[in-house]
């Protein structure tokens, strides 16, 4: 037999590994690479029957989507989930069908019935953003910063984190925070909290802070359309989250001054443990991404800030040249 005929051969039998996978939707660049990387690593040719649920953002869908799973009696789920709470009960259903669950990328707070979860510290990202702008600032002599913020989808936990993470070193630092608005990790909802922020905030602001980079993108037209300028040595401090491909363009051609990378290959890891849990091993709770921090000018080497496990970190900043 030939191996194609081989592998159907594997399909018909069921000796495929069946994973579900409840993906948060396609709203950003980030997102692409996710899902291509799980797309990736739960190949056919890899062994996996995956059944992927682009859930549009809607957190009644993804969990109906974790139902159908349950109803499909898949060997694994694998859930992104858009929000951080509502999720004992779908969970707790899981648990009762015998099937593992597998968080990754963001966060789930309401319960720990799940058996691994891969993804980034968000909050470590915004203590990150927060901690160069301090620095950064005070290396160019700009005093007094006068920020506005475009969120990612409320309710997330890169939201969430991101949000604390520099909330708390601008709290520290006496800043003001203009206005903080939801702009649903979209280059449109980037846009259009951009384009009323330049309206509301007419020279008033030097600071504009996005929760990823379409957002940024989006944010960046605004102001074009507007007559306000960005990134380095211009009217506005723009700083991002992701560090997708496009993004790192703009941080390398000085449109975005600095860039906080959130790691989106996170199928292999994730595959990874369906192994683990395959062969009988225990897996780690929690696997944490590396992610480095962009910035468009070498200026600071690196900056030093105490992270959310409460350790004192410095960490190198790389310049996109
Ligand atoms: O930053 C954003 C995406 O959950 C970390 O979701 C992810 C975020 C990412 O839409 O671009």
């Amino acid at each position: 037999t030939t191996e194609d005929a081989g592998s159907d051969d594997a399909a018909a039998s069921g000796d495929l590994i069946t994973v579900g996978f409840a993906q948060v939707g396609h709203e950003s660049d980030w997102r692409t690479a996710s899902t291509n990387s799980v797309q990736a690593a739960f190949s056919e040719e890899n062994g996996y029957d995956l059944q992927f649920v682009d859930c549009d953002n809607d957190s009644a869908t993804q969990i109906e989507a974790v139902r159908q799973f349950i109803q499909d009696d898949v060997d694994y789920i694998v859930i992104d989930p858009i929000v951080s709470t509502g999720w004992d009960t779908v969970l707790t259903e899981c648990e009762d069908a015998g099937i593992p669950v597998i968080v990754i990328d963001r966060t789930i707070d309401d319960s720990d019935k799940y058996v691994s979860w891969v993804g980034s510290e968000f909050m470590n990202e915004g203590l990150a953003a927060g901690t160069w702008l301090k620095d950064y600032a005070e290396a160019k002599g700009i005093s007094d910063l006068n920020i506005l913020v475009i969120e990612g989808s409320n309710g997330s936990s890169a939201q969430i984190g991101r949000t604390d993470g520099f909330k708390k070193i601008a709290d520290a630092e006496g800043w003001t925070i203009l206005d903080s608005q939801d702009g649903d990790f979209t280059q449109d909802g980037g846009q259009q909290v951009m384009e009323s922020y330049c309206k509301s905030y007419e020279g008033k602001f030097n600071v504009v802070v996005c929760q990823n980079d379409n957002e940024a993108f989006g944010a960046m037209d605004a102001m074009k359309a507007a007559g306000v300028s960005y990134g380095v040595d211009k009217d506005v401090i723009l700083i991002s989250f992701d560090a997708c491909k496009a993004g790192l363009e703009y941080v390398e051609s000085g449109d975005i001054n600095a860039d906080f990378m959130c790691y989106p290959l996170q199928g292999e890891y994730c595959a990874d443990i369906v192994q683990q849990l395959e062969s009988g091993a225990t897996v780690a709770k929690q696997t944490f991404m590396t992610e480095p921090w962009y910035v468009a000018e070498d200026i600071l080497s690196s900056i030093t800030y105490t992270n959310n496990a409460g350790e004192e970190v410095t960490e190198d900043l790389v310049v996109v040249t």
